[in-house]
């Protein structure tokens, strides 16, 4: 049983999430463990809001993402905030502002680690299906409720759960609405490491300081070929934009922008043709 303690610092304040950070790692909590953290829209913006700071910060190398107390990673979409065509929060608009929230943790272009702790179901198990790694602790249970409850997800969490774990089994888990314990999502491949519940925290933070001694840009290009492969051509934007980002960094690419400012020819001959 790990003993260790560790001490998080708070980066912003919000009403339904926690956000803090130790060192390179942040950590975003969804918090509402009196129902057992399912979202609604607010909890989902506040997680945009503090993702989006951790893509801007250059300090922050890679993410856990968790549900407050021991009980629930999350329930899904709140039920009693569901009004016709999505959650309603307090603009009274409703939304599933959800979807933007599963492709911003596949954008950033930093490892997204779920750290499940109970129940993983409906839209919170999309959610862990899309961090990029998944470590659950022993009481973690995985499953997808939607057409027991009039909803479903049919972009990644049936496409790409079909590619996770394999068509049959994603159809076996939409269509039967069973939980899987953790150990059973281990070795459907829905899941990268089970653990006791008193150590989850703290292996996530070993694999995370493992993941920080690593080059990130070699993680970044690993992260947005896999996306790529999956995504389609909104993964090839995202993987063409990192081949941009780097080639803004060469002597090829500033002599471009430098011959323009300076109104002269570019002078591309000087660059080497690799084969
Ligand atoms: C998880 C379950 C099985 C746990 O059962 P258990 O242990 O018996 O606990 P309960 O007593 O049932 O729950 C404790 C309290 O928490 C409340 N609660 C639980 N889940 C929710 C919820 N989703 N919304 C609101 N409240 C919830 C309970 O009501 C209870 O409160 P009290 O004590 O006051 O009675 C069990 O709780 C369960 O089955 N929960 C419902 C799971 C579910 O159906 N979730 C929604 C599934 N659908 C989505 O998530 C859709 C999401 C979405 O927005 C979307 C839309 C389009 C495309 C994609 C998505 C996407 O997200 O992916």
């Amino acid at each position: 049983m790990s003993t260790e303690a560790f001490q998080w610092t708070k980066v912003k304040d919000y009403s339904e999430i926690i956000f803090e950070r130790m060192d390179k790692i942040a950590k975003i909590t969804m918090n509402r463990p009196q129902h057992l953290n399912a979202f609604t829209p607010v909890t989902v913006q506040e997680m945009i809001d503090a993702f989006n700071i951790c893509r801007d910060d250059a300090t922050i190398g890679v993410i856990i993402l968790t549900g407050a107390g021991d009980k629930a990673f999350s329930s899904g979409g709140d039920q009693t905030v569901r009004g016709n065509g999505g959650y309603v929060g307090p603009d009274h608009i409703a939304r599933l502002n959800v979807l933007d929230l599963q492709r911003l943790i596949r954008v950033i272009p930093k490892p997204v680690i779920a750290m499940v702790k109970g129940w993983s179901v409906g839209g919170g198990n999309i959610l862990q299906l899309v961090c990029d790694l998944t470590i659950a602790a022993d009481n973690a249970k995985f499953g997808q409720t939607g057409p027991k409850v009039g909803s479903f997800d049919a972009g990644y969490g049936s496409g790409y759960l079909a590619r996770v774990i394999g068509h049959k089994r994603a159809k076996e888990v939409w269509f039967l609405n069973e939980f899987y314990s953790a150990e059973e999502a281990y070795n459907m491949n829905w899941i990268n490491k089970v653990v006791p519940l008193a150590d989850v925290e703290k292996v996530t933070i070993d694999w995370c300081r493992t993941i920080l001694k690593r080059s990130p840009t070699a993680i970044r290009l690993i992260k947005a070929a896999m996306n790529a492969d999956t995504d389609g051509l909104a993964g090839l934007q995202q993987l063409g934009g990192d081949a941009t980002m780097l080639f803004y960094t060469t002597d090829e690419g500033k002599e471009g922008r430098d011959a323009f400012n300076e109104k002269r020819d570019p002078d591309f001959d000087q660059f080497p043709k690799f084969p």
